[in-house]
């Protein structure tokens, strides 16, 4: 079960805002920009500094060290220091003695604006030549010769939306002064390393000035991977250049309109079909938003592209992405980092092929399936055989024409309820696209009452990273997960630590943890049969299980308790570092070739939702999911990211819908204007975990599980889709995501939609 579960419920897990404050704390609040592009005359702070309690009000000027705070690409500022690109973009500080005052002392500060018009739509921003970094193609196969060969041939637009993250938890970040000089950062962060890299450049410091230290995070969801740094390495600044203490939490309003989300994109596609119905020509372009600047949006685009063909093989491709610099918040990283976006295009192509060629979408979705060996675009063969598997166990399970016969009875009888049923077949990628970010590490102490300390560069985000950590080194050293406690993430035990994201968290601390563990039990072992008389090579004979010591499997004198004392007493050490690398992973970006990913994990979902065409409203009734695991760590946490993403995706696909004004402000940011989905909206969902497979590289057989889920999302998209058609609606040419309530209604009365 998740660790956490007990603290959780209890109230009692700490996070940023819940630590014990400081004596002397400031509390920052910070000035943003009015004006989502402009130029920046002047910051005069004079009304703010004379309010009792407002210590200061800091800067770009007050930096002592570099303003920049780029991850990928150095282009973004920490504090705007003229240059004005986006609607909530910070430009100075303030600090006082409560938050409210803070924020009081905020909204006294008067910035002198030039306003610019803004650009809000990436293909505008495309033909005026604003991109955040040259675009990119990826391509496989001859494109063109396929087109020539095609029987079919269909172009279309699909447009998706972007996706506020909505962790609970907002934005937050505490930095305490220590003596000579160190900080020590309290950051909601899902990359600890990067927090420390960055706030060392900002005050031109070393990075041994900074510590690093998490807890835990009220959810990322990608949204921590990159923008978490501004807010903690403010704190930094403040702590620095006043010596208190300073913390700095997020209001949800400013949370929603300042920080980044999902991108947007918009994307031209064509597609080329055999008189089979194979598809063997795949051409898109994909138009990103990437916001302001470019922090993770040309890793997402990379993403993007190495999904271009989702779940299905097609030899012929050339797909193109332009990372279009707007002025809106730098979007960033967000579950399945740009993945979903592909994948939504060419889920929205199969249909309007299916639809032209009159047969049903799962036929066209199924002849084209990845099979074992199919080479991908970018010349990684598919090695496993669990997209298929999962879905002829879906089938097997859940027979598609059942449900559509089943909804076709129930449409022919109600004139206003329009069911649809759709499959939705997932396959991601496992890895960091940038080979490099695949290494994590571990260290690991046994303490002399035979408990275990295990720490490792993983953020716990509630996504239960840290209860499979524990149950890694349990399993390793052959002990009750009782005896093992999974300590915070913190720079000094766990140095330039890859963020936790890409699904990797797991598989790549959960290997290091098995190393380390695995390192100990070897001295252990040794120091075993030296006690019980066995020559050095002994040792293999002996093995520990639920804390006692076996030799060839029968009990002996030994506990585990006495062994590490004894291992102790002839200094033997009792702890362990160890580095994996996620081995046979490489990727050549001139040639666009290579073995990005360490294995794919795959799943079906079948989903079935409910369409009221008098009202535009719509319920997904039923998710059926067949989902590959590998040899899960703990599957009550495996399930609950497969419903948690699930949902999330289907959030993403029906409701939750970003709207800002034409000057570039935000407009749906509350939860009163922005619509996710609740405890009512949640389908009832059946989830198989698929049996036999084999192929991952996590830790003991298991496979990650983070992202996956998300995509199954897209299912209530190809799903409303069937149940427009049964409303008797047209097929269009363009595809618009979320299908929100408006948007379907505007679809049903044949009113031309605002879309979003
Ligand atoms: N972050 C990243 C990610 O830096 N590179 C990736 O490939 C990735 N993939 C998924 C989620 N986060
Ligand atoms: Mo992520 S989108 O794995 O931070």
């Amino acid at each position: 079960m998740h660790y956490d579960a007990r603290l959780h419920v209890r109230g009692s897990s700490l996070f940023v805002d819940d630590l014990p404050e400081p004596p002397r704390l400031l509390h920052a609040a910070v000035v943003t920009s009015p004006v989502a592009r402009g130029e920046l005359r002047e910051v005069d702070a004079s009304r703010a500094l004379a309010m009792p309690g407002v210590a200061a009000v800091l800067t770009a000027d007050d930096i002592p060290g570099e303003n920049q705070i780029g991850t990928i690409i150095m282009d973004e500022e920490l504090l705007a220091t003229r240059e004005l690109s986006y609607a909530g973009e910070p430009v100075a500080l303030v600090l006082a003695s409560s938050r409210r005052l803070s924020r009081r002392a905020a909204a006294a500060v008067r910035l002198e604006v030039q306003e610019e018009r803004p650009v809000l739509e990436p293909r505008e921003a495309f033909r005026l030549g604003l991109t955040v970094a040259p675009s990119t193609t990826l391509a496989i196969g001859d494109v063109e010769r396929a087109f020539g060969e095609s029987r079919t041939v269909i172009e279309g637009r699909a447009d998706s939306g972007g996706q506020e993250h909505l962790y609970l938890e907002t934005q937050a970040a505490m930095t305490v002064p220590g003596e000579d000089g160190r900080l020590l950062v309290h950051s909601s962060t899902q990359g600890p390393s990067y927090v420390q890299r960055v706030t060392a450049r900002v005050l031109g410091e070393s990075m041994t000035s900074v510590e690093v230290d998490v807890g835990r995070l009220g959810g990322a969801f990608g949204g921590k991977e990159d923008q978490a740094t501004p807010w903690a390495v403010m704190t930094a600044l403040g702590a620095r250049l006043t010596g208190r203490p300073v913390k700095l939490v997020l209001e949800r309003c400013e949370d929603m309109a300042w920080t980044g989300k999902r991108h947007p994109y918009t994307s031209d596609y064509r597609m080329g079909l055999d008189a089979e119905g194979r598809v063997i020509a795949w051409e898109v372009t994909y138009y990103q938003d990437s916001g302001s600047a470019s922090d993770l949006s040309t890793a997402i685009m990379e993403r993007t592209l190495f999904h271009a063909t989702a779940s299905y093989h097609v030899p012929n491709v050339r797909v193109t992405g332009h990372c279009c610099r707007t002025n809106r918040p730098p979007n960033t990283a967000f579950r399945g980092f740009g993945g979903p976006q592909a994948m939504f295009v060419m889920e929205c192509a199969l249909a309007d092929a299916a639809g032209r060629l009159g047969v049903p979408v799962r036929e066209l979705q199924e002849r084209n399936l990845l099979s074992t060996g199919d080479l991908l675009p970018y010349g990684m063969a598919y090695e496993g055989d669990e997209v298929r598997r999962s879905w002829e166990e879906l089938c097997r399970l859940y027979p598609p024409e059942e449900e559509a016969e089943r909804v076709r009875a129930l449409n022919a009888a109600d004139p206003v309820v329009k069911r649809g049923t759709a499959l939705m077949p997932v396959c991601f990628g496992i890895s960091f696209t940038n080979t490099s970010m695949n290494q994590a590490s571990a260290l690991v102490h046994v303490y002399l009452d035979g408990s275990v300390g295990v720490s490792t560069g993983a953020v716990e985000m509630g996504q239960g990273v840290g209860s499979k950590l524990r149950l890694v080194a349990a399993r390793t050293l052959g002990l009750d997960p009782s005896l093992v406690a999974v300590e915070t993430t913190n720079t000094t035990r766990a140095a330039n630590a890859s963020p936790t994201a890409a699904s990797t968290g797991s598989d790549m601390n959960g290997n290091a943890v098995r190393m380390a563990c695995h390192a100990i039990l070897e001295r252990l072992r040794a120091r075993a049969a030296d006690l019980l008389g066995l020559p050095a090579e002994g040792s293999e004979a002996i093995v520990i299980r639920e804390g006692a010591v076996l030799l060839d499997g029968e009990p002996t004198d030994l506990g585990w308790v006495e062994l590490v004392a004894e291992a102790w007493k002839s200094r033997v050490s009792l702890s362990a570092q160890a580095h994996y690398a996620t081995p046979g992973i490489h990727f050549d970006r001139e040639t666009g070739r290579g073995r990005p990913f360490a294995y794919h994990v795959a799943g079906t979902a079948m989903v079935t939702v409910a369409l009221d065409r008098l009202r535009g409203t719509c319920r997904v009734e039923s998710v059926r999911v067949v989902h590959d695991c590998g040899e899960s760590i703990d599957e009550t946490i495996d399930r609950g990211q497969i419903e948690g993403g699930l949902v999330q995706g289907i959030g993403w696909m029906t409701m939750e819908e970003l709207r800002c004004d034409g000057d570039g402000r935000l407009l749906s940011d509350s939860m009163a204007t922005y619509k996710v989905p609740d405890i009512l909206s949640v389908p009832e969902v059946t989830v198989h975990l698929l049996a036999g497979s084999g192929g991952g590289s996590g830790v003991y057989g298991s496979k990650a599980v983070g992202e996956p889920p998300f995509m199954y999302g897209i299912g209530a998209y190809t799903a409303l889709l069937d149940a427009l058609r049964a409303a008797g609606r047209k097929e269009a040419s363009e595809h618009v995501s979320p299908m929100s309530a408006e948007r379907l209604l505007s679809l049903l009365t044949g009113e031309v939609g605002e879309g979003p």
